[in-house]
């Protein structure tokens, strides 16, 4: 256990700034709302953390391309290692990567997990061999495979059934289209705390399904019989237990949420900015209002657009009068996709992109 001392990260990610963070616990830190402003890239020391397990040791990043990951389901699978997969082909995306419980602080409902504000998503760009290519070299996937499955390099203790603790998740196989198993995070071999040596990454998908330190990728005719597969990370009405016929956290919806001004103003002139994402869709625009969702105004995107699995700041200057505002933000697709006023009330809290609870409220003079 992590005694939480003040100013001090637990050691495998203390090249981190406690500054940036909320620490909820050794395995979960918030990165806090200004500290995102309007940076397109998030730097991989403002990165977020969320482990279900504990990281393995770093010895598994000591000698990066001797990282072994077995695949299977596939006609001629095999098993490869980190530098051998560097020469089959190299790609490069651009997704956010955001817990399911990201906005479960927000719900007025008791919900257990870590309470998660805006801090639990970040943005990265990730370079990797695309899964499509590998399962061309392997012969394609064999017949009756449903699912993409990943499974995490953590060492599971003696005695323990696999399935109780094992980070395990399959997504339908259709995944493998977009699907990363990747090396790189904002151009440096990915930190162990990321998932270093090997993560896969499935552009657009809740951050659960882009598992780290990857050592097996299967193509399965079942889902993993794991618990985080089976009944955790489920949509499920409050009071009731997770169970595999409810909604798996698979694809992001569209969200946006401000990141400053978090702090009351002495003049009106002000900056207000944040991130808005499309999920799995290309952004069509953003809105913000000034008075809590009566009126909006187009709020302008900022930056180079790198790709719809990627956030974009937006920025509006105008001038604020005398009192007490609330200021709020909302993201819509090109497909029409745009932000609830309120997200419907779940169990674990997860998926809230409710544009009121994200708001903020400012108060000028
Ligand atoms: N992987 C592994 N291997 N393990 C663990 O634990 N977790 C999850 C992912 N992956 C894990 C994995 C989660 S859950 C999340 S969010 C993510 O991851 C995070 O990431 P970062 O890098 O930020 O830490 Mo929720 O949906």
């Amino acid at each position: 256990a992590f005694a939480q001392e003040a100013g001090k990260l637990p050691d495998y990610v203390a090249w981190k700034d406690a500054e940036d963070f909320i620490v909820h616990s050794a395995q979960t830190l918030e990165t806090k709302r200004g500290v995102i402003g309007t940076s397109i890239v998030t730097p991989n020391s403002e990165m977020y953390i969320r482990n279900n397990l504990p990281a393995p040791d770093e010895a598994i990043v000591a000698d990066r391309d001797a990282w072994e990951v077995s695949f299977e389901g596939l006609s001629d699978a095999k098993t490869m290692t980190l530098g051998e997969l560097k020469k089959v082909a190299v790609e490069t995306v651009a997704t956010v990567l955001q817990c399911s419980g990201n906005g479960r602080a927000f719900f007025e409902h008791e919900t257990s997990g870590s309470q998660w504000a805006t801090g639990a998503a970040g943005c990265a760009i990730w370079s990797g061999v695309p899964v499509r290519a590998l399962v061309e070299a392997m012969g394609g996937v064999s017949e009756g495979m449903q699912w993409l499955t990943g499974t995490g390099g953590e060492e599971i203790p003696e005695g323990l059934p696999p399935e109780t603790i094992q980070v395990e998740r399959s997504v339908p196989k259709e995944a493998l289209e977009t699907a990363i198993l990747a090396w790189e995070m904002n151009g440096e071999p990915i930190p162990l705390a990321h998932g270093g040596p090997l993560r896969l990454v499935i552009p657009g998908y809740f951050g659960v399904n882009n598992v780290k330190y990857l050592k097996r990728l299967a193509f399965t005719a079942e889902e993993s019989p794991a618990k985080i597969q089976q009944t955790s990370y489920r949509m499920r009405p409050v009071g009731e237990k997770g169970a595999p016929s409810q909604p798996s956290m698979y694809e992001m919806p569209v969200k946006s949420w401000i990141t400053g001004p978090l702090r009351d103003a002495e003049t009106g002139r002000v900056q207000i900015h944040g991130v808005a994402m499309g999920g799995t869709e290309e952004l069509e625009k953003v809105e913000v209002s000034l008075d809590g969702g009566q009126t909006w105004q187009d709020a302008p995107m900022v930056g180079p657009d790198l790709g719809k699995y990627a956030w974009r700041p937006f920025v509006l200057i105008t001038d604020l009068a005398e009192g007490t505002h609330e200021l709020v933000s909302r993201a819509t697709t090109t497909s029409g996709e745009t932000q609830p006023e309120d997200f419907p009330a779940n169990e674990r809290g997860y998926g809230n992109n409710g544009w009121r609870v994200h708001g903020v409220d400012v108060t000028v003079g």
